[in-house]
């Protein structure tokens, strides 16, 4: 395989563990803490995980290792969006795994959770792990978005670990996937199985975290590589001093990636979707808010500008969301099959009329119809528009050049440039810190499996500290969980962390924004640094740094 010379340094480097796993397996023993209860709707969750329910939160220390000897066949699968470190994950796994004992075996169910139902999987061994080490992607065996929920699934992926002898599984994913490990936990604990299950918490999204899990993986290279590029483009365009740039970042629901981007970045604008959902803003009030920058700085001869927006921002505002709400139902089930054999946009428009309250068909209207077209694109597998698909940052641009249009007061120029940074961030050479993070999962997973521990997700914390000083452990994921409504059903699921409009990286933001609106503040993060001092190469983020009060 021909690799870059950064990819041949990136797989000299070594990933650095908490301090209390660096002492060897033999050295490592578990101290328990308290007993957990999860963080709404007890009575139900317990009834709900009779078996997983109310263990012990864990933390791993110096110390004999006391764990039972037993030939271990780990089985592990990436689930989700890709994110930075998930190749780091596997790679600590697998060398907790062979450092405990060499006829441990890991297998990797290839595509996601769909691998563990088609009994599809490759054995890991030293040439194949060693091409992937501190590496992006989840190429390794690839990533999928089926859920795992029903009975019938767990059967079959009971009948798969028995065949194979599989008696732990490891599923590296996010809010949603890890929901369905708890449940898979359950499953095989009541059914007697002997397999484990532990999760790990990855997305770039950010939202999965909580007073246990301080941040998801992933989420640190990301938002250095959107910081970068939009870096980047402030600078060109404090150069050229001719565009507004439109920046739409990925983060399907929470705002935390554009908020710790503007953190990183100072731009003019920042939309923080939770903020619109709060105030109620109104699509017209949100281009207003973008036009007051604009005007305001042109009124200084300033005809340049940065505006970040988060992916998910049109389904917090209400009206907006309301739209989609009726169109969903529009579409649900066999309706969508008549809606799509209608022959042209003129007959959808007409049925897509006929379809919307007053309300709903009033927003619709304003809409450019590229992105009116965009709303009736495919559902993902959990029914959510793509939001990845809805080009909001045209949505905008068009909105506020209309809004300048009818100002009198406003003399300036106006041409906007559109971007989307995602895709380009998911899959990075993780950071260091991400490369950390990752393997540290990764081998304190094994260490959970090892223990006997089922239900748990590994847990690495004290972040925002060297990885010396770092905390490992496990937290019963039934822990993180509440009953929410999901497709029209309660559902235990752990609870998406949204930005905290009361917490620390929001307040910064709202502290600075007025003068960032107005004046040219930016502030360039340059590229991800791999090799160097730790005060340049191992900084996480601005959110996590700002939520520690550091
Ligand atoms: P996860 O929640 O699975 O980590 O994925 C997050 C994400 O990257 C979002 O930011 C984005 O909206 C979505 O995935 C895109 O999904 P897809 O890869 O299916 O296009």
């Amino acid at each position: 395989m021909n690799v870059s010379p950064l990819q041949s340094a990136r797989y000299e480097y070594t990933p650095k563990l908490p301090g209390m796993l660096r002492h060897g397996i033999a050295d490592i023993c578990v101290k328990e803490g308290e007993a957990t209860q999860s963080v709404a709707d007890q009575e139900k969750i317990q009834a709900l995980f009779p078996n997983t329910y109310g263990k012990k939160e864990i933390t791993f220390q110096k110390g004999a290792n006391t764990s039972a000897a037993k030939k271990q066949v780990v089985g592990v699968i990436l689930s989700g969006g890709q994110a930075p470190g998930g190749h780091n994950v596997v790679c600590g796994l697998y060398d907790a795994l062979k450092a405990t004992n060499k006829e441990n075996v890991l297998l990797g169910f290839k595509g996601g959770p769909s691998g563990l139902i088609q009994d599809d999987f490759i054995i890991f061994d030293d040439e194949y792990i060693d091409q992937f080490r501190n590496t992006g992607g989840f190429d390794i065996i690839g990533s999928g978005r089926t859920k795992l929920e029903t009975e019938d699934q767990f059967k079959i992926a009971a009948q798969v670990c028995e065949k194979h002898g599989v008696t732990a599984i490891v599923i590296i994913g996010g809010d949603d996937s890890n929901t369905n490990a708890a449940v898979l936990a359950e499953y095989m604990a009541a059914h007697n199985t002997g397999v484990q299950v532990i999760g790990c918490p990855k997305t770039i999204d950010g939202d999965l975290k909580n007073e246990d899990i301080e941040a998801s993986f992933g989420f640190d290279t990301a938002t250095k590589t959107y910081s970068e590029l939009i870096g980047n483009i402030e600078r060109d365009c404090n150069s050229s001093k001719k565009y507004w740039h439109f920046i739409k970042v990925m983060g399907r629901s929470a705002s935390h990636v554009a908020l710790e981007c503007a953190l990183e970045t100072q731009p003019n604008v920042c939309l923080i979707s939770e903020e619109v959902a709060e105030k109620k803003m109104s699509l017209s009030e949100i281009a207003d808010q973008i036009a007051d920058s604009v005007e305001k700085r042109a009124a200084d001869g300033m005809n340049f500008g940065v505006v970040i927006i988060p992916e998910g921002v049109v389904e917090f505002v209400p009206e907006f969301k309301a739209l989609i709400a009726e169109i969903n139902e529009m579409l649900a089930g066999e309706k969508a099959d008549a809606f799509n054999a209608l022959a042209d946009w003129n007959a959808k428009y007409e049925f897509i009329s006929k379809g919307l309250s007053a309300e709903s068909m009033k927003v619709f209207e304003i809409l450019p119809q590229a992105i009116q077209q965009q709303l009736f694109l495919d559902r993902d597998p959990h029914g959510n528009v793509q939001v990845s698909l809805i080009e909001s940052e045209k949505l905008f641009s068009a909105m506020v050049g209309a809004k300048l249009a009818q100002r009198a007061s406003y003399t300036g120029k106006y041409t906007a440039m559109h971007h989307f940074f995602g895709y380009e961030g998911r899959c990075a050479f993780p950071s260091n810190f991400d490369a950390d993070y990752c393997y540290s999962l990764g081998y304190n997973a094994f260490m959970l499996i090892q223990y006997g521990y089922t239900g748990y997700l590994s847990k690495v914390s004290n972040l925002s500290k060297p990885a010396e000083e770092w905390v490992a452990g496990g937290m019963p994921i039934t822990k993180m969980m509440n009953m929410e409504r999901r497709h029209g059903e309660d559902k235990p699921v752990i609870r998406k962390a949204l930005v905290e409009l009361d917490g620390a990286p929001f307040k910064y933001f709202e502290a600075h924004r007025a003068e960032w609106a107005e004046k040219t503040c930016y502030t360039f993060p340059g590229a991800i640094q791999y090799f160097g001092p730790a005060s340049v190469c191992d900084l996480t983020t601005r959110t996590l740094a700002l939520e520690k009060g550091e």
